[in-house]
């Protein structure tokens, strides 16, 4: 994985855990601020919030700026929606609801171009510099730069996990442990000893295929836990979820 431009490439190679939150507003304040806090990427969402390609490239914008990786969470496994995520800029793509290795590889057709890949080109988006990065250098350095991530969380992708954790162009598995917990029938139950078994064992079995491991993580003491069972890619709650904890403690602090 090593001399890629990509922040997170770069971190994983030298051992080191990444740190990065979602983004569910369309607000590139929210943005700069946790990259001025000092996370590694932000995760904007596409699949549970309305934004749009013309917020998410604000979004990236603001990222580049802030110097934090821009990475996408599409709405689902669509060829058009990975590109569109990548021509706007993304320096990574997060697919949700993989289950098979042949939806894997469908992503990796579609976030990589030629000869690893199909993404369509056009030199002229704002990935390519509106045209200024000469066409053959920026396809390689996509190539190479581009950070894929596919969600596990669904039964479907456990049972088919090592045929998924073969298809190497995937840079690392994404554990969604709310729709995980549901389709277990064990909706929001994080604790319960059959959803923890589960996913420890699917964090035993991709770190022995040395493929890094994602969690979504509600805070800090959750990272911390998950850091230790062996995930080093940790999305901590979310841009909503840092404003409404803080309000909160701040009224209850202020109210006693
Ligand atoms: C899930 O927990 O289902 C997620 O997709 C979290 O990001
Ligand atoms: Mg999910």
């Amino acid at each position: 994985m090593g001399l890629s431009d990509n922040k997170i490439k770069q971190l994983l190679y030298q051992g080191r855990t990444v740190k990065g939150s979602f983004i569910f507003t369309r607000e590139p304040a929210c943005v700069e601020i946790l990259g001025y806090a000092g996370f590694d990427f932000v995760l904007i969402d596409t699949e549970h919030t309305p934004n749009t390609s013309t917020e998410v490239v604000n979004l990236v914008r603001a990222a580049e700026v802030a110097g934090i990786e821009p990475v996408v969470r599409v709405r689902a496994n669509d060829p058009a929606l990975i590109l569109q995520a990548l021509d706007v800029g993304a320096k990574g793509i997060l697919v949700p609801r993989v289950n098979t290795a042949a939806e894997a590889q469908a992503v990796v057709r579609a976030a990589k171009y030629g000869p690893t890949g199909e993404r369509g080109i056009a030199g002229i988006v704002r990935a390519a510099k509106y045209g200024f990065a000469p066409t053959e250098k920026y396809v390689v350095n996509a190539n190479k730069n581009i950070f894929i991530m596919i969600q596990v969380e669904e039964v479907e992708a456990v049972d088919n996990l090592d045929e998924i954790l073969g298809v190497t162009e995937v840079d690392a598995i994404f554990i969604g442990p709310v729709d995980l917990s549901q389709s277990m029938g064990l909706t929001g139950q994080f604790d319960h000893p059959e959803f923890r078994g589960t996913v420890e064992r699917i964090i035993s079995r991709a770190t022995m295929a040395k493929k890094p491991v994602a969690m979504f993580c509600l805070n800090s003491e959750n990272a911390k836990m998950w850091e230790n069972t062996g995930v080093s890619i940790l999305t901590i709650a979310s841009d909503t979820m840092l404003l409404a904890a803080a309000a909160k403690k701040l009224l209850q602090d202020l109210d006693g």
